[in-house]
């Protein structure tokens, strides 16, 4: 029970090395065996990325100074022998803080300057924008060197308050949020507006991506934080101090990032953090125990959330534990129990999820190879009765044979114009799908809705205005629906048209279905009604905020569209690989067929000879299939990597908000 995430994600990241092992094996048994045509090729392409590009993120929110970097080096970053990420009184983490590791880049800090902010696009955008972050090397051995890089996401600027007010970080309407001025007048703001840390740390390498935020509740925090880069991570963990119990502030975090609508498979875990500031030496060990439950169940009454999900831990204490290797300390500082709970949650979700996305691609990736097998038995079983009815014929008989086969070949070829007629038909249709789901049409759509939302009075239409940009985002979705639903009409009539004409085993892929993209459409919008909704739709009478909140919403659809447009073309790609797959097929059978009539032709055995070829060819056949059940059979029926029994699918529920 107490494997820590650690070990938890290890062998998730087993798990993964290990299919992404059988994966290739399996890829190169297909090509030895002939089998990888081009609808077989685009599913193992599929699985390939699926595997690789899958991430878990997590994200660290409180407000400031609660322990979140202090937390994340205590379960991420022990094993460096001393503190990674900069962790201190007062404000400490001035930017978010992504921490993982992508292979295309090197190791490094990536530091996008907070000047950025005075241009309008998102953070989204400038991601792809590498010659804006200012880089720092680091050097992923050595412990200093990495801390002393960390160190810059602390680091901050004095500027004046015009400035300051340019960027988001003075506000005239809510004088009690703005920060103190210095006797010059002059006031800190952040250096950074995010930090990316690219680094082959193990549990980063197996697609862990850590998001430390800075103290959410100063003013100052952009709305992409809140709608769009937190409501992404598959867990959050919310962390209060138990030195101060809940605050108002807290609360008021928790009420804007926390509490999501809409979204009640995320896990949310809440920690009470620094319970070492209860360990009194004055008190029995049963007095501190009860003090720390007391103050547990109180934070759980004052979130609303039920006392399992409230974790106490000393993060601090189970930091220096892990470094000075002191068992007792790490046991008093309850940090095992909470990274038991995150990784057998987190983890556990996320594996199911990547299970059944993958075991439905291999099934798919098997039909597609069958496929293929049985294209070619029933073309040997035909030939051979072909060749049967030869026997004892003459030599006539044999020339009127190749005449007919040849005959067949020139009808054939003639068809195709049907075929070229739907791939056209489907190219337009696609185009139009492009055409509704595309950047340009989106760009439309949320112009409307920032001028709707600039308009005064806003205030109590928020809702309606929302609703009417995602009722016009939804129909789209839904006009794509009806578009691949008349395409698949299409592929239907056409597919079962050639097989009936041509002895094809055609079958349409299953239609797209795009209703998780329309759900995802709906969280979307109720976390920015969310957001508006806990006090912050008074601030879209600044023109900067509303336009910020538009982009942040803007890479948020466009990503829901390419999703679905992705969808799409996958499904368009793989009706169109097989309608490939089975002309070539059948062209080669065009050939077998005539070179065999030409042997008998030549030589008085060659009938028997060709027959008894095309026997042992149609066994070569049983055996791949054979074969090939049992590889791609090898590839779904793992065992989970991390053990499931009922007490981790408890965890599992209680982590979850109903
Ligand atoms: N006693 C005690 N102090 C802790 C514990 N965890 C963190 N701290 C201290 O609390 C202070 C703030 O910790 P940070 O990790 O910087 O807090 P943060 O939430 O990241 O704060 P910001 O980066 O400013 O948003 C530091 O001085 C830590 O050493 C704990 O478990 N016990
Ligand atoms: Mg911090």
């Amino acid at each position: 029970m107490s494997t820590s995430f650690n070990q938890q994600f290890d062998q998730h990241g087993a798990w993964r090395r290990n299919f992404a092992h059988r994966l290739k094996w399996l890829t190169s048994w297909l090509r030895e065996s002939d089998l990888l045509d081009a609808a077989v090729g685009e599913r193992l392409h599929e699985l390939e990325a699926q595997m690789r590009t899958s991430r878990v993120m997590v994200a660290f929110v409180a407000e400031f100074s609660r322990g979140k970097s202090e937390l994340i080096n205590a379960i991420f970053f022990a094993g460096y022998g001393r503190r990674i990420m900069p962790a201190s009184a007062g404000r400490t983490t001035m930017c978010p803080t992504e921490l993982g590791y992508d292979p295309a880049f090197l190791p490094g800090l990536r530091l996008l300057p907070i000047a950025t902010r005075l241009e309008a696009r998102s953070l989204t955008w400038w991601r792809g924008e590498q010659e804006r972050w200012v880089e720092v090397a680091i050097d992923v051995d050595d412990a200093e060197s990495l801390a002393t890089a960390m160190q810059k996401v602390a680091e901050v600027d004095w500027v004046s308050v015009d400035e300051a007010r340019a960027l988001g970080f003075w506000s005239d309407e809510h004088p009690q949020d703005n920060p103190v001025c210095d006797a010059q007048g002059r006031v800190e703001v952040p250096r950074w507006r995010h930090a990316l840390l690219n680094m082959p740390h193990p549990l980063l390498e197996q697609g862990l991506v850590i998001l430390d935020t800075p103290g959410l509740n100063a003013i100052g925090a952009e709305p992409e934080l809140t709608v769009s880069l937190i409501p992404q991570a598959h867990a959050v963990v919310f962390i209060l101090g138990a030195d101060t119990g809940v605050t108002r502030s807290d609360l008021s975090i928790w009420r804007e990032h926390l509490v999501t609508e809409g979204d009640p498979g995320e896990t949310r875990i809440v920690v009470l953090n620094k319970i070492d500031t209860l360990w009194d030496t004055l008190s029995a060990p049963g007095q501190i125990d009860a003090q720390i439950e007391r103050q547990c169940r109180i934070s759980a009454e004052t979130l609303g959330v039920p006392r399992e999900r409230v974790m106490p831990v000393s993060a601090q204490k189970g930091l220096q534990a892990k470094i000075e290797r002191d068992a007792a300390l790490l046991q008093a500082s309850r940090l095992p129990a909470l990274e038991a709970a995150l990784g057998e949650g987190l983890l556990g979700r996320r594996e199911t999820m990547l299970r059944l996305a993958v075991d439905a691609g291999i099934v798919a990736l098997r039909a597609e190879a069958a496929r293929l097998l049985q294209v070619r038995q029933r073309d040997l079983s035909e030939q051979a009765l072909e060749l049967q009815g030869l026997r004892g014929k003459n030599g006539a008989v044999i020339r009127h044979m190749r005449a007919r086969i040849e005959q067949e070949q020139a009808e054939f070829e003639a068809s195709n114009t049907r075929i070229l007629a739907l791939r056209s038909v489907q190219a337009k249709l696609l185009r139009e799908v492009y055409a509704v789901l595309g950047s340009t049409a989106l760009k439309a759509d949320l112009g409307r809705l920032a001028s709707a939302l600039r308009r005064p009075g806003i205030k109590l239409n928020v809702r309606k205005v929302y609703g009417a940009t995602f009722d016009a985002l939804r129909n789209n979705l839904r006009e794509v629906q009806a578009t691949t639903g008349e395409i698949q009409a299409m592929l239907h009539a056409t597919f079962r048209q050639l097989n009936a004409e041509h002895g094809f085993a055609l079958q349409a892929p299953a239609e797209p279905d795009l209703n998780d993209f329309v759900a995802e459409l709906g969280r979307i919008e109720q976390s920015h009604l969310h957001y508006l909704g806990v006090g912050n739709v008074l601030k879209l009478a600044q023109h900067d905020f509303c336009d910020k909140l538009v982009r942040a919403l803007g890479s948020r659809v466009r990503a829901v569209n390419e999703a679905a447009m992705a969808e799409v073309e996958r499904w368009s790609k793989s009706a169109g690989a097989q309608l490939d797959a089975q002309l070539k097929e059948r062209r080669r059978n065009f050939v077998r067929r005539i070179e065999s009539v030409e042997r008998i032709q030549q030589a008085a055995g060659g009938l028997e000879e060709r027959l008894a070829e095309i026997h042992a060819h149609e066994e070569q056949l049983k055996a791949l299939h054979e074969r090939l059940q049992e590889l791609t059979t090898l590839l779904t029926s793992q065992e989970p990597s991390a053990a499931s029994g009922p007490a981790e699918a408890a965890v599992r529920d209680t982590l979850r908000v109903a």
